[in-house]
């Protein structure tokens, strides 16, 4: 995050300190030629059916479990690499169901506890350009694919092995003994993707985790180095590191926002809906508290707040599965230290309907015309949903410890969407099994 003004600077924050002026301005005059500032769109449309990229941008990752995740990737200077056209085909689907047209990291907000510095990564900072060459050893099992960045702020070569793609066993998908005393248990296998970029002192691991039963991760580590330029020992404001207590880091937040454009079943139209549980005490004979859960259309934009026992959807208009079901997929937050400092950041998802302009979460620098606001939160302002863009934000406030030097242990925050409905049984279910759907006795 921080750009080091220190005379011993390590010389790639140098590089980047130099790179951010003039290349601020070329973006914000309309992206550069190798890198479009808004490309996802274009794949809003179409249908799964052929991938919306050549041969070398394309995944394509078959588990040991039988389910294939599909997708492109590429480069843009501001968030990294983002993944576009994203499909997932478990065991007994006959074609890829489309999730996602695109999905990328959106902002990477880091004030300081003090006021004395804010950072905005990703649209401040050139994000993407910090793409870091990972060593073979970070990508176990995997390969690591060539990543072109046109300037590179930590590379003498564009041509950066940056991304990692490799598999991961998660554990148990499911274990069940069943009636006539067999044992049914899987182990669970993800693709995983990853890239490591360098901003300042600080990198971060941007991990995209997906799931051999549908349910997709994302997740962004910070790891690196301490400021060392963000130490103040007179207010308060820190957390003493090193001897004694002469020297405190200073806190901070890490806002990090992620835009999802969802693409279910090859539209992009789709219905939001939320959902809200209320528990009443018991009554008459009733054995235990009552629990009545109601549901909400998001027909128009909106700015939510996580909640106990709230939850939001995405809902396909355009496929069901063989239940007969609508599909969806449901955003599943996680901890979250929300940061009440801005518009944009006090609120912890943000559904707005599609605009190729709005492609970051704050300080947005595409030309939007006049009056235009530049952060999700201006964007909420009453359209009707048809094409709903979901940003989500997720917050960390970082007092530092003795142990994040050094290196600082990474840590981590993100969220995971998850499909309901999207096939009619769990889609790892044995054979043996297949039977057991609904109220079956
Ligand atoms: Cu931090």
């Amino acid at each position: 995050m921080r750009v080091n003004r220190d005379s011993r600077a390590r010389q790639g924050a140098l590089r980047r300190r130099a790179m951010v002026g003039p290349l601020a301005v070329g973006l914000a005059l309309g992206g550069t030629a190798s890198a479009p500032a808004f490309a996802d769109h274009k794949e809003a449309a179409t249908t799964a059916a052929a991938p919306a990229c050549s041969a070398a941008y394309q995944i394509e990752q078959k588990l040991s479990t039988g389910t294939t995740w599909r997708m492109c990737w590429r480069f843009e200077s501001r968030s990294g690499v983002i993944l576009d056209d994203i499909s997932y085909q478990p065991p007994g689907e006959s074609k890829p169901i489309k999730v996602l047209n695109s999905a990328k990291l959106a902002q990477i907000d880091v004030p300081y506890d003090d006021g004395s510095i804010e950072y905005n990564d990703v649209t401040d900072y050139s994000f993407g350009n910090g793409l870091l060459n990972l060593t073979p050893a970070e990508c176990p099992g995997g390969t690591i694919k060539t990543v072109k960045v046109p300037e590179p702020f930590y590379s003498d070569s564009p041509n950066i092995k940056g991304l990692c793609a490799t598999t991961r066993s998660r554990g148990h998908a499911y274990h069940m003994l069943s009636d006539a005393n067999k044992t049914y248990q899987a182990q669970g296998k993800d693709l995983l993707l990853y890239t490591v970029n360098k901003v300042g002192w600080y990198e971060y691991i941007t991990e995209w985790r997906f799931q051999d039963d549908g349910t997709m991760t994302m997740n962004a580590g910070a790891t690196g180095s301490l400021s060392p330029d963000d130490y103040d020992a007179g207010d308060g404001r820190g957390w003493p590191i090193g001897k004694g207590a002469r020297a405190y880091a200073t806190s901070h937040s890490h806002n990090i926002f992620w835009r999802l454009d969802f693409g279910l079943d090859g539209s992009s139209k789709a219905n939001v809906e939320q959902y809200d549980s209320v528990v009443s005490p018991p009554v008459g004979g009733q054995q235990a508290p009552t629990n009545k859960t109601t549901m909400t259309k998001v027909t128009k934009e909106l700015a939510g707040d996580a909640k106990d026992m709230r939850w939001w959807r995405v809902v396909s208009t355009a496929g069901k599965n063989k239940d007969g079901h609508a599909r969806s997929y449901e955003l599943v937050q996680g901890p979250t230290a929300k940061y009440p400092g801005h518009n944009f950041t006090k609120h912890d998802v943000y559904f707005t309907e599609y605009n190729p302009c709005e492609q970051y979460a704050s300080g947005n620098p595409l030309n939007c015309g006049a009056g235009h606001g530049k952060s999700v939160d201006t964007w909420v302002n009453g359209q009707t949903l048809t094409h709903p863009i979901v940003w989500v934000n997720v917050g960390f406030h970082h007092i530092a410890r003795d142990e994040d030097q050094q290196p600082m242990p990474v840590h981590w925050q993100g969220f995971s969407i998850a499909p309901r409905d999207v096939t009619a049984m769990n889609p790892l279910t044995p054979a043996a099994l297949a039977g057991e759907n609904g109220h079956w006795h």
